[in-house]
């Protein structure tokens, strides 16, 4: 039987250029600093972000929470969206780890308010915690990949700037972002103090993400990525496939994003099944099945004896992503296999 992984663009295999270059790579040991590979790809990431440095992470969690033990202290409070992937999706590390408890924002699709932003920064009162950093997830993906406009971004890195408080930006899909923006990443990331973002997801690369920022705060983040069991040796290996994907996989993304415009077209014309067409920016698509005869579970079960693989969001929602290995033909085929199964 064929099957349709919808679940997330992390499944995403690397191509067989992507395979010549991790045979091909120039290694030393990176503890050392002594692997070519990975110190390229850090200097390249860097300046294509328009930042001073880059650190290369297992995966974007570890660049997350590094971000935040290097932004704050024990005992502060960091600002995010109340749906971000930080807060929801990290088994609560920057509880545990960084030691810092978080302040939620509302927001629509993603997009706070700078207002609702500037009042929760603490004031200078014996009660309270200091505010310590303020992250934004940009494309957001809980809001069905939604893309935070640069002008938004712009007024709260203002507030931020303000108050002289950090901004750090989950960028885990910055290129669809960009691509969805028409901008550069750049562009994007001149409104952030730090950045991460990951090349295993769109770009198809098996591992690693990046987290990108100052000298200095590089500097403090290398010796936490150590402490955290994050010092890798013959990381070129897979720095090697992150350059590929830097190179070669970006241009790409933006086939996913028509192909995910397909698909939520053609599941909205389907009856009791609906998709908010206007937050279909990008590659992530939430689905609401909340008018058919079935809840999310019994949906998820039926898919997957056709060979359909997806991630429930909640009892009527689920989310489909696409990425390079579905194509527009596995995604007509979808439509109809739901279609039969649902109506
Ligand atoms: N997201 C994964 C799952 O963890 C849900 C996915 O399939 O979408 N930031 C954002 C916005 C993310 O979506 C993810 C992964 C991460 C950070 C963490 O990256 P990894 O998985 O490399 O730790």
């Amino acid at each position: 039987m064929k099957v349709f992984d919808f679940r997330s663009d992390t499944v995403t295999l690397p191509t067989e250029e992507m395979m010549k270059k991790i045979v091909e790579a120039d290694l030393g040991d990176d503890v050392y600093g002594d692997d070519l590979t990975v110190n390229k790809l850090e200097a390249q990431v860097a300046e294509m972000l328009g930042k001073e440095a880059a650190l290369f992470v297992p995966t974007g969690t570890m660049g997350n929470l590094l971000a935040v033990m290097t932004h704050t202290t024990p005992g502060q409070e960091v600002i995010l969206e109340e749906n971000c992937h930080i807060y929801l999706y990290e088994v609560g590390g920057i509880a545990r780890v960084a030691g810092v408890q978080a302040r939620t924002i509302k927001s629509t699709n993603g997009i706070m308010n700078p207002e609702d932003v500037k009042v929760a920064i603490r004031k200078d009162d014996i009660h309270f915690p200091e505010t310590g950093l303020i992250c934004l997830e940009n494309s957001h993906n809980m809001s069905g990949g939604a893309v935070i406009p640069l002008d938004n971004m712009k007024r709260i890195y203002e507030v931020a700037k303000e108050k002289n408080i950090p901004l750090h930006l989950d960028g885990a899909r910055i290129f669809n972002a960009a691509t969805y923006l028409n901008v550069e990443v750049k562009e994007i990331a001149q409104y952030t103090d730090s950045l991460m973002f990951c090349f295993s997801k769109g770009l198809s690369a098996p591992i690693g993400s990046v987290l990108i920022g100052t000298e200095d705060f590089i500097r403090r983040a290398r010796k936490f990525r150590k402490m955290l069991g994050g010092g890798m040796r013959q990381v070129g290996i897979i720095a090697s496939a992150a350059i590929h994907s830097l190179e070669e996989m970006t241009s790409r993304l933006k086939e996913d994003h028509e192909n995910a415009r397909i698909l939520a077209e053609g599941l909205n014309k389907i009856a009791g099944v609906s998709v908010d067409m206007e937050s279909i920016h990008t590659n992530i698509i939430n689905v609401n099945f909340a008018g058919t005869r079935f809840n999310t579970s019994e949906l998820m079960d039926k898919f997957k004896e056709k060979g359909l693989l997806v991630n429930p969001r909640n009892q009527h929602v689920i989310r489909f992503v696409t990425h390079k290995d579905v194509n527009k033909g596995d995604v007509l085929a979808v439509i109809s296999l739901i279609k039969d199964i649902v109506e």
